[in-house]
């Protein structure tokens, strides 16, 4: 298992609509598990593949809570089958975007079909932070970020000012090149 570097915004990687996955193999196996571990040392409560380079449409997400016994979920092509007319606002964090919460408005509750790391079908329903979570992560595989959902004045001052800080963030080991 590996630790994967999060790619930071402004990255074009983390604006790109992901492809579909076409076979759950072992490489899209050991994609998700080190995606998982990622998440985890972050830490976060989900992650998705742009973040980590990868252009698939893949997410994981864990919403237990800490001290619970993890709930880990893998998701290939991950769809949204229905979402219910009530919304809630959440102010959410991203680890690409570290330091910059945003309120967003969402459905309540959703619907999903997505194959887990078998490649086996599901069709479930999520509500709560599970809900927020997916719907981020699926944002996240149409190269869409929190920051999206700002006026373009303020998405543009919160990307220049990150521009800025980006070096900050990075790993001590990736400085040298960025
Ligand atoms: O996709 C990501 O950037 C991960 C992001 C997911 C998310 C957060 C909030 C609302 C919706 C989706 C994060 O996990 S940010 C970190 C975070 O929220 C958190 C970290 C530790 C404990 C609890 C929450
Ligand atoms: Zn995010």
């Amino acid at each position: 298992m590996a630790l994967l570097p999060i790619v930071l915004a402004p990255d074009r990687r983390l604006k790109t609509v992901c492809k579909p996955v076409e076979q759950v193999d072992d490489g899209v196996r050991a994609l998700l598990k080190n995606m998982l571990e990622t998440m985890y040392d972050a830490p976060g409560i989900g992650l998705a593949a742009p973040q980590v380079g990868d252009n698939r449409r893949l997410i994981v997400v864990d919403v237990a809570r800490d001290g619970d016994e993890p709930e880990p979920y893998c998701m290939v092509n991950p769809e949204l089958r229905w979402v219910s007319e009530d919304v809630v606002t959440m102010n959410e964090g991203c680890l690409s975007l570290p330091d910059v919460f945003v309120d967003v408005d969402r459905p309540e509750r959703v619907r999903l079909a997505y194959l887990d790391e078998n490649g086996d079908e599901h069709e479930i329903e999520a509500d709560g932070l599970f809900a927020r979570c997916i719907q981020h992560e699926i944002d996240h595989l149409n190269g869409v970020l929190h920051v999206d959902y700002l006026s373009r004045i303020k998405r543009d001052l919160t990307l220049r000012k990150l521009a800025r800080t980006k070096s900050a963030h990075l790993p001590e080991r990736a400085k040298v090149r960025a």
